[in-house]
């Protein structure tokens, strides 16, 4: 499918999504939102894709909601229109691995969707930030939801109210991230880990997400119980028997998502 927002590419069974509004620093429009839920559905369906990554460009992931597209909007417009809710929706469905790479400006709705990601790899120009208070708004898909979670409440506070940004550096400190490299690096540890992901157990991997990201939504022992439940389901797979006896075989595991 042609995008006007995006550029998409499949190689060595990894999609690369790149968000592309150059002279909006990516600025999330309406109709670049439901390109990139139409392009995750996509690629989540696309047998030949095990692993996908979200990236924009050098000078921004993207620079939020697209706020010229947003001002005019009123009470009614965006409640009865459920301004981004349905494409929202269809991201975090995604059940393939999702990796941001982020370098340059991830503010308001860009910091949101590279916390939606499974996890976030940035270059040491990144700046996240939710400066929604100086639009006299407040985060509206998860800036004071997921970043709370990351980054605990003083950080989170801090950004929601005073809009300020933080770098790379203090981004790994806080855990938002799992990785800092050099900006001309990013792409490169991005699609590495991604075909790193790509060379496993389909099965595992979307298992392993599913249970990461339940422990967001229940209590410590319901995790516990639903982690043992489907570690104990994993055997029941080929790839199971696979990857256990290459191990004891010394061999590489071949596995076939089964
Ligand atoms: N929306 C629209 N256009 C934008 C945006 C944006 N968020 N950000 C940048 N642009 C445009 C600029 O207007 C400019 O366009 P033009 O050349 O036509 O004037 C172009 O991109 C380049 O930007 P700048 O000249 O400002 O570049 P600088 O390098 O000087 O500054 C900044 C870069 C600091 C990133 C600056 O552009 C900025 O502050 N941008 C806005 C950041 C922001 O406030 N983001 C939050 C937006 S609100 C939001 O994300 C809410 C999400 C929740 C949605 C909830 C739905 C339920």
């Amino acid at each position: 499918m042609a995008y006007q927002t995006l550029i998409v590419e499949i190689t060595d069974h990894v999609a690369l999504i790149r968000l592309n509004r150059p002279e909006a620093l990516n600025a999330l429009s309406g109709q670049l939102v439901s390109e990139l839920a139409a392009a995750m559905k996509a690629a989540d369906a696309d047998a030949d894709v095990r692993c996908i990554v979200l990236t924009g460009s050098e000078k921004a992931f993207a620079a939020g909601a697209d706020i010229k597209e947003m001002a005019s909007k009123s009470y009614v417009d965006v409640l009865t229109g459920d301004l981004f809710g349905p494409e929202i929706e269809v991201i975090q469905r995604v059940r393939k691995p999702v990796i941001a790479a982020v370098a340059g400006y991830a503010l308001g709705g860009g910091c949101e969707l590279a916390m939606m990601c499974d996890f976030i790899i940035c270059a040491d120009n990144a700046k996240f930030g939710q400066p929604e208070i100086n639009l006299g708004v407040i985060a509206g898909i998860g800036g004071t939801q997921r970043l709370t979670r990351f980054v605990g409440k003083s950080k989170a506070m801090d950004m929601n109210l005073t809009g300020r940004f933080m770098d790379a550096a203090e981004a790994e400190r806080s855990g938002l991230v799992s990785r800092v490299v050099p900006a001309d690096k990013l792409l490169d540890e991005a699609m590495g880990a991604a075909k790193k992901i790509a060379s496993k157990s389909a099965i595992a991997a979307m298992v392993a997400k599913e249970a990461v990201n339940r422990s967001y939504e229940t209590t410590l022992r319901e995790g516990l119980l639903y982690e043992r439940r489907a570690f104990h389901a994993l055997f029941a797979t080929e790839d199971q028997k696979e990857g256990m006896s290459a191990f004891a075989e010394k061999r590489e595991a071949q596995f076939r998502d089964r």
